[in-house]
């Protein structure tokens, strides 16, 4: 039977199940991602499984996200992160070196292999045609271990690509277009994968915007081939030794295909506040803008700030207008460095940030009040740079460039008029810098086991799970709109110093709907729990949304929490639900939403009984005084997870799985 590419690695790594769409199959894990915000959580998880050595072919730990260091917390987690590193034989890439995707995609990631990540935008390397998944710290941790990774046989869209991007048209306009075609809601359980001619007009950093911002689609992940253009990035990368040719067979089979013509394009923007609210930016009128960042894990390649350099250079940056830039690795900075592009960026009036995350993920950098920021970045949810009315704009670095000059939303094509200005052409290095001192190699085993783990105090092993109660007592805790995103559910920015104390971060739960900022939500929680209650979270569509941390189901579950209903609920995010057993439900129909208030008794008489069997629950609403059903869209597997207690606890009662 013909195969696209992504059925072709399935069927490499299978080792468990049918690979039948929409059944539920166990693959291998070839190489695991870690960074140090979900990473500490998912190397305290890795040791509580006793394992001593990580059994994939390669397991990298990256340190990009927590940089700002206000306080110990910070420093003390780093510090665990490479020393359980030596002790478990797994590559430390230092804070410095850059961001974990981005050096992925550079020194580790290949074509064909599978590869899962505790950060959902881990599909970024299927710009070189790796399936690449975003997790759970727990599932990565059980990877590492050698354990299968169960996901659903996904259905997979073909994204026929013909034509050629014009001048000032970018690749993240490519994603925009998708994200405005397919939004962010409705393909859980779909993977997209990138065809046709218009391909390999793309570069293998431009395949990897695109597959990076697919993690905005809900998507499992977004693949491309493996053709002469990932050849050439591997030779530039001197590992071309990592190649291999990966297509789709003639015919192969896919749900649902559509076309983008590339020569048709025009440059996008995502408009405040979701990545899929797409326009032109040149209809977006005449917005004033204070603030433009290029950088982030969407782009932030040589190739992207090299021809924001070329775009700069010789002028200053508007004087309403602070412009930040942060290069995506320590490769990067060195080649710009090298090129003199740095300093025309310096010249410019850039305030040039550290290879990290920064502020993507809220680490600084918050825009003032209700001014529009203009960012190249992948994520615009509302309150996530920092300022609770936040207006930010993603857009392509072209954009942010023409923008950052002018002090307005610049679509990038009129700088041809305003100055006379041809389009840069910046051509991929043949021969990138290769230096990876600042990644640390694993030791061999006898040496790795002397290593010491230095773990501070503020370095707690997350509680584990309890098996469901047989009657459940609810209280609904909140009742939440539609598109809850995991920055909703768990703050990240200056909160993410507690990522590694659970009870602390509990705290913050709901931070944003905490009207008294008083922890409230939490508090509301921990006394249902003493009263020997159950909380219950109420929400509307695709609750869980955007990463993949899990202590959006880890401190919930700290708290009490034993039911989430909802109408959808993201992939990631019940996959971790299930894993900390907290049971994800949805509405069996989506009316009875509006019937439940926050603060409603909620009873389930046969909780324990209908997880492990029936397909829904019935649930009654002593408040209110009204029955209904939600649906339990579990697999059997999953349910002798909810039974066992969670993940941990179920791993525990397993002979061990096979590779
Ligand atoms: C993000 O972009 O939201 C993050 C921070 O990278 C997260 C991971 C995390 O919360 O640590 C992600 O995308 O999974
Ligand atoms: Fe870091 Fe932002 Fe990428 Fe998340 S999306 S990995 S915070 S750069």
């Amino acid at each position: 039977m013909p195969d696209n590419i992504t059925y072709k690695i399935l069927r490499r790594h299978l080792r468990e199940g049918k690979l039948e769409c929409g059944s539920e199959i166990g693959i291998r894990i070839d190489q695991t991602l870690t960074q140090d915000a979900t990473g500490t959580t998912a190397m305290l998880l890795f040791e509580s499984m006793g394992i001593e050595r990580v059994k994939t072919d390669i397991s990298v730990s990256y340190v990009d996200h927590n940089m700002a260091m206000f306080g110990p917390e910070n420093h003390d987690d780093h510090l665990y992160l490479q020393s359980i590193a030596r002790r478990a034989g797994i590559h430390h890439s230092r804070p410095g070196n850059g961001i974990c995707h981005q050096v992925h995609l550079e020194r580790f990631a290949r074509p064909a292999a599978t590869q899962l990540g505790s950060d959902s935008h881990t599909p970024t390397t299927g710009g070189i045609g790796a399936l690449s998944i975003g997790a759970g710290g727990l599932d990565v941790a059980v990877a590492m271990g050698g354990g299968l990774f169960y996901l659903t046989a996904p259905k997979v869209i073909g994204i026929q690509l013909t034509g050629k991007l014009n001048d000032w048209v970018a690749a993240k306009d490519i994603i925009l277009k998708v994200l405005g075609i397919l939004t962010t809601k409705g393909n859980v359980g779909c993977v997209a994968e990138y065809l046709g001619e218009g391909v390999a007009s793309l570069s293998v950093p431009q395949r990897a915007t695109i597959t990076n911002m697919g993690a905005e689609l809900g998507v499992t992940t977004s693949i491309f081939p493996s053709d002469e253009r990932t050849r050439v990035f591997l030779a530039s990368q001197d590992r071309e030794a990592d190649y291999e040719p990966l297509t789709a067979d003639p015919d192969a089979h896919y749900e649902h295909m559509f076309t983008i013509n590339l020569s048709e394009l025009e440059p996008l923007a995502a408009l405040p506040s979701s990545p899929d609210h797409v326009k032109p930016v040149g209809s977006c009128g005449q917005i004033p803008v204070h603030q433009v960042i290029i950088g982030s894990c969407t782009n932030s390649s040589y190739r992207d700030l090299a021809t924001v350099a070329a775009i700069l250079k010789g002028r200053t940056v508007h004087p309403q207008v602070e412009f930040a830039l942060a290069p995506g690795s320590r490769q990067v900075l060195e080649m710009l460095a090298g090129t003199g592009a740095l300093s025309e960026l310096i010249r410019s009036g850039a305030r040039i940030l550290e290879s990290a995350c920064g502020p993507c993920i809220g680490q600084g950098q918050s825009p003032g009040s209700g001014k529009v920021s203009v960012r190249s970045f992948n994520r615009n949810f509302p309150g996530r740079s920092g300022t609770p009315d936040d207006q930010v704009y993603l857009v392509s670095p072209e954009t942010a460039a023409a923008t950052a000059l002018t002090g307005r939303l610049t679509d990038p094509r009129r700088l041809a008029e305003i100055y006379q200005m041809a389009y840069p052409r910046i051509a991929e290095p043949a021969a990138a810098i290769v230096d990876d001192r600042l990644i640390e190699t694993p030791l061999p085993p006898e040496e790795a086991a002397r290593a010491q783990v230095i773990r501070s105090a503020s370095i707690v092993t997350p509680p584990a799970g309890e098996a469901p109660p047989a009657h459940l007592k609810g209280n609904v805790l909140i009742r939440c709109g539609d598109k809850i995103t995991t920055d909703h559910i768990m703050p990240a920015g200056s909160f993410l110093k507690y990522r590694s104390n659970v009870p602390e971060y509990a705290k913050y739960v709901f931070h944003c709907f905490n009207e008294d900022g008083q922890n409230s939500f939490a508090k509301r929680a921990l006394a249902i729990r003493s009263a020997g209650r159950h909380g219950v979270i109420v929400a509307g569509d695709s609750y869980g949304q955007g990463s993949s941390r899990e202590h959006a189901a880890l401190c919930p579950m700290y708290l009490g929490i034993r039911l989430v209903i909802a109408k959808s609920i993201e992939r990631i995010h019940k996959a971790n639900l299930v894993n900390f057993a907290i049971t994800p439900a949805t509405f069996a129909d989506p009316a009875d939403y509006d019937r439940i208030e926050q603060g409603d008794r909620l009873e389930a008489a046969d909780f324990a009984k209908d997880l492990k069997e029936a397909d829904r629950i019935r649930v009654k609403n002593l408040t209110q005084g009204f029955e209904f059903e939600c649906n339990l869209d579990l697999t059997t597997r999953e349910r002798a997870i909810l039974l066992a207690g969670g993940r941990l606890l179920y791993a525990r009662g397993q002979p061990g799985h096979r590779r």
